[in-house]
């Protein structure tokens, strides 16, 4: 059943693998194995829309730096040799140590029958919780907060509920970026009812705070005193729902009494925000019934997010607007398919379809159905602690699956030790080079994006079907199918016997609605039983599904919640004292994303259209801050915890506010010198999801005393050598680099190094201390590279569009720029026409000055979209700096 390959060039109705706004993509694949990507029009979550990274998937299905055969201990090896290892070694490690001694740590990236299959290894048969997912540090706390109001994991409302609101407020949430299409919707909704409003409540100004009719920017984890200050004030104010409050809700006295001491004062003085902001925000919820509270990692991410969660969830709990259109809490989800692997029970305190592993009832529903011969009773570790029972000895042997804990988890230094230490690591990953993979005993190459086959759950419940559209390249294989092949290895071949994925959604779906009778939410018992070919056709659709009984699109309008009582509950929250910043380290650091990259950049960092947006890592910081520590724009900055130190741009500039900085978690030692943000940040966890902290650690900053800048570009990769700093990104013709170095150098002899040459033509120029080579063959640019003893001021757009060119002479080149006659594009805004900064201000200052009318004269904008805030931000300051030094960092963060 995997992968038939689509016939010759037709279109294959396919799912997008990066965020969880799960939109329907069109993949044509053509006979020269290049995909044409189009958004689907007919999917529900996007009706055709795609943002950049969506648009771009095309760039990256390539072979290049697959993974594509088994390796054991560094050899090439087959499939039999790799999997009876892996399964001897987990047997035998169970056999001597107990089931506890072996982990699986999986991803919110994996579909939902590889998941299944995961957690049904684990949980029924070697008989431990010992799986956890990266969702530990995306999406736990919304699961706690959910479980403790709702007795559930339910995201009660839809994105057309985010449509029909007529007040959307967003918390820790950059949606103009991280989640582009249901922005988009929202802003279309929005411009075509103005009367909607928009609150964006965020420590930091971002794409998405541009789009908002008022931006709240508080104090870093001051979200709960926010949220319970609502509370009182809709309580003073007379805007509860009593009988919703009477009829459906238990604990509304406890959370009142709680929240009534806050006033606007102290919620000001709280959040440092100013009182008549707090006021109309406060008046705003008041007043508008269709109210949506959308949250995601500013929320979670936090040692409070468990009680932001439930001081959010209380506020519409108290109005009773949940589940009716244009209302409710509305958690979103980062990960393609993190809300599947929350209803499989991918995490280590959950059993699978919504079933809780402490509630015995529970456990012998799903160990009847699954006649497990060693059913779990307890929780397992979560990620972090899981991590550090390797250093404790108690995990002897543990296998990664879609993820990359070596870059992406708190103290990522400690855990780079762990996965050096852990006696046995098996790794399952697409790319051949990962920060994680390096460390592997057994690595095994799994099939990817465009060539598994199976489904995926977005942030509205939606279930949808990835499918296969191109031929397993190597010898990769599905993951479901790698975890059946050990399972079987292990003694359960029958249970673990599924002849596709079709076969593997079927037992869920059927899970789903065993003993079900509206007890739990999850039942998508109505889609068990279809044929291969019906699952293949299967079109998307919302849960729940269930066999018997109405569907239905919304949940809790009328109570009907799953706590024992079947009363919503209030939770009392407190806000947390801030914690004490030490004298040592005085800035919060917090951390995020950017627009067109995706996590630790393995299959995005492959685009060159992606990669020309920001090419490199840097730290947002204030201007008194960098000025009072001596930081120039664009220089380098180390940025140092106590656990670590990196070294990054510096993107100077008031978004941030004092004693703050931002720095974005994508760059890995895979693509930059030393980068890794999570190298700095705090492995603490909130107590009750245990979700760590990503967003709020302490850290210092210092000048770096560069000898020198360079940037160079090459037709072939570039050498690193040992450079203090380098970033390397993709170019339509090649690559980028750049770099610098404490130590100065001999200009000429590095760049022959760097781009492998020594046929170099330029020069030095003593007196400014700057020198540019070039690399021609027959006229063709195929290297160059500037140094300077500041940040190089060349423009790159002009640069790396010009590498691969055949030049008339090399004069065009060593200028740097471009001559008067064709102005510089600037930093690249627009990258799906590459249009830049520079060319949207000349548009706007000869009368563009709408985002529409830059759309209609640069075409920049009117693709994907993703790009239209940034156009509207520079279109409102027109105070675009042209170069001197020209920045890689696009002007709207
Ligand atoms: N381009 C892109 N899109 C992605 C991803 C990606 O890697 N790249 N990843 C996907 C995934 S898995 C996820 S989880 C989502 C994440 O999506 P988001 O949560 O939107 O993204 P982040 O940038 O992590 O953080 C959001 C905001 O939280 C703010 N914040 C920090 N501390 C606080 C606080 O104390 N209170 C409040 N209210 N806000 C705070 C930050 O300043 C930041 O702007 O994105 C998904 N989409
Ligand atoms: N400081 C800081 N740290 C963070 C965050 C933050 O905001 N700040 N955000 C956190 C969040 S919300 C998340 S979700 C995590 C994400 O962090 P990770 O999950 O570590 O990041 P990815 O780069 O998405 O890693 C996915 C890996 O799976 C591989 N892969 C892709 N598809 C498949 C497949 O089909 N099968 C297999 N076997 N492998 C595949 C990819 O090549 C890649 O190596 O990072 C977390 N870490
Ligand atoms: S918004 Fe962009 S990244 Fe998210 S699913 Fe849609 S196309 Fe993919
Ligand atoms: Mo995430």
């Amino acid at each position: 059943m995997d992968a038939a390959p689509a016939a010759a060039c037709r279109a294959v109705k396919t799912t997008c693998p990066y965020c969880g706004v799960g939109c329907g993509v069109l993949a044509t694949p053509a006979p020269d194995g290049s995909v044409d990507i189009a958004g689907d029009t007919t999917h529900p979550a996007n009706f055709g829309r795609l943002c950049s990274k969506g648009s771009a998937l095309g760039e990256t299905v390539s072979f290049e730096d697959r993974l594509l055969y088994p390796e054991v201990y560094g050899k090439r090896t087959t499939w039999g040799v790799a999997l009876d290892l892996v399964a001897r070694a987990f047997s035998e490690t169970v056999a001597e140590f107990g089931p506890d001694s072996v982990a699986l740590y999986v991803s919110g990236q994996l579909l939902t029958e590889d998941y299944y299959a995961a957690n049904k290894l684990m949980k029924g048969y070697v008989g431990t919780a010992n799986i956890d997912t990266n969702s530990r540090l995306c999406m736990a706390s919304s699961v706690a907060g959910h479980r403790r109001a709702f007795g559930t994991d339910t995201v009660p409302g839809t994105y057309e509920d985010l449509e029909a609101a007529d007040l959307l407020v967003a918390v820790g949430s950059n949606m103009a970026w991280c989640h582009p299409v249901v922005f988009q919707r929202i802003a279309a909704a929005k411009a075509a009812r103005p009367s909607m409003k928009i609150v964006v409540v965020d420590p930091r100004e971002t794409a998405t705070t541009v789009a908002a009719d008022l931006h709240l920017k508080l104090k870093p984890d001051t979200d709960v005193a926010l949220f319970a200050g609502l509370l009182a004030h809709l309580e003073a104010a007379r805007a509860g729902n009593a009988a919703y409050v009477g009829d459906f809700t238990e604990g509304a006295d406890a959370a009142l009494a709680a929240a009534r001491p806050w006033t606007v004062a102290s919620v000001a003085e709280a959040t440092g925000l100013v009182e008549a902001d707090i006021a109309a925000f406060y008046a705003m919820v008041a007043g508008t019934d269709r109210t949506v509270t959308l949250y995601s990692q500013g929320v979670n991410q936090s040692a409070s997010g468990t009680d932001k969660v439930n001081a959010i969830i209380n506020t519409h709990l108290y109005t009773g607007r949940i589940g009716r259109e244009g209302t409710g809490p509305f958690s979103i989800t980062g990960q393609p398919n993190a809300m599947g692997g929350r209803e499989v029970g991918g995490l280590a305190n959950m059993l699978a379809c919504h079933m809780e592993i402490e509630n015995p009832d529970h456990r012998d529903i799903v160990q009847g159905f699954w006649a497990s011969p060693a059913m779990v009773d307890k929780p397992g570790l979560k990620a972090v602690d899981l991590f550090e029972a390797i250093h404790s000895g108690r995990i002897k042997a543990l296998w990664v699956m879609a993820t990359n804990p070596a870059d992406s988890l708190p103290d990522a230094g400690r855990v780079e030790e762990a996965l050096r230490k852990v006696p046995f690591l098996v790794v399952s990953d697409v790319v051949a080079n990962t920060d994680t993979l390096r460390h592997a005993h057994v690595k095994l190459p799994a099939a990817a994006w465009g060539e598994k086959d199976g489904t995926v759950t977005n942030s509205e419940r939606r279930i949808s079907r990835q499918r296969a559209f191109l031929p397993l390249p190597g010898e990769a294989m599905a993951d479901w199918k790698i975890i059946a092949e050990v399972a079987a290895r292990m003694g359960w071949a029958d249970a673990f016997a599924w002849d596709g994925p079709a076969a593997v959604f079927d037992e869920y779906a059927r899970l789903s609605g065993t003993a079900n009778d509206d007890t739990r939410d999850f039942d998508i018992s109505g889609l068990a039983g279809l044929s291969a070919v019906a699952y293949g056709a299967m079109a998307p659709v919302q849960w729940p599904v269930p066999a018997s009984g109405a569907p239905r699109t919304r949940f809790f309008a009328n109570g009907g919640f799953y706590t024992p009582s079947r009363r919503g509950r209030f939770v009392a929250v407190e806000q947390k004292a801030a914690a004490e910043t030490p004298r040592r380290y005085p800035f919060r650091l917090n951390t995020g994303r950017v627009r067109d990259q995706w996590h630790t950049m393995t299959r995005t960092g492959r685009s060159q259209r992606l990669s020309s947006h920001i090419g490199e890592p840097f730290v947002e910081i204030h201007p008194a801050d960098a000025a009072a520590h001596g930081i120039e724009p664009a220089s380098l900055v180390r940025v140092m915890s106590p656990r670590g130190r990196i070294l990054v741009r510096a993107l100077v500039t008031d978004r941030v506010a004092e004693g703050t900085l931002f720095v974005p978690m994508h760059w890995t030692d895979q693509t930059s010198a030393n980068a890794r943000v999570d190298r700095l940040v705090d492995p603490v966890v909130d107590a009750v999801s245990g979700q760590p902290a990503l967003k709020s650690s302490f850290a210092r900053v210092e000048p770096f005393a560069a000898a020198f800048y360079g940037y160079a570009v090459s037709t072939r990769p570039i050498r690193t050598e040992r450079l203090a700093y380098w970033a390397a990104a993709r170019l339509a013709a090649g690559h980028a680099l750049e770099f610098a170095d404490a130590d100065p150098c001999d200009p000429r002899a590095l760049a022959e190094r760097l781009l492998g040459t020594k046929d170099l033509v330029g020069a030095l120029d003593r007196t400014a201390g700057t020198a540019r080579f070039a690399a021609l063959v027959d006229g063709e640019l195929v290297g160059a590279a500037f140094f300077a003893p500041r940040p190089v001021a060349v423009s790159r757009a002009y640069v790396a569009g010009l590498l691969g060119e055949r030049l008339p002479s090399s004069a065009a080149i060593l200028a740097g720029r471009p001559g008067a006659d064709q102005p510089d594009p600037g930093p690249i805004i627009c990258s799906c026409f590459k249009v830049g900064a520079n060319q949207i201000a000349a548009a706007a200052v000869d009368g563009a000055g709408t985002v529409a009318a830059i759309g209609d004269v640069l075409q920049a904008g009117t693709n994907c979209g993703s790009c239209r805030n940034e156009i509207a931000r520079i279109l409102s300051s027109m105070s675009v700096e042209a170069d001197e030094p020209e920045r890689q960092l696009a002007p709207a963060g």
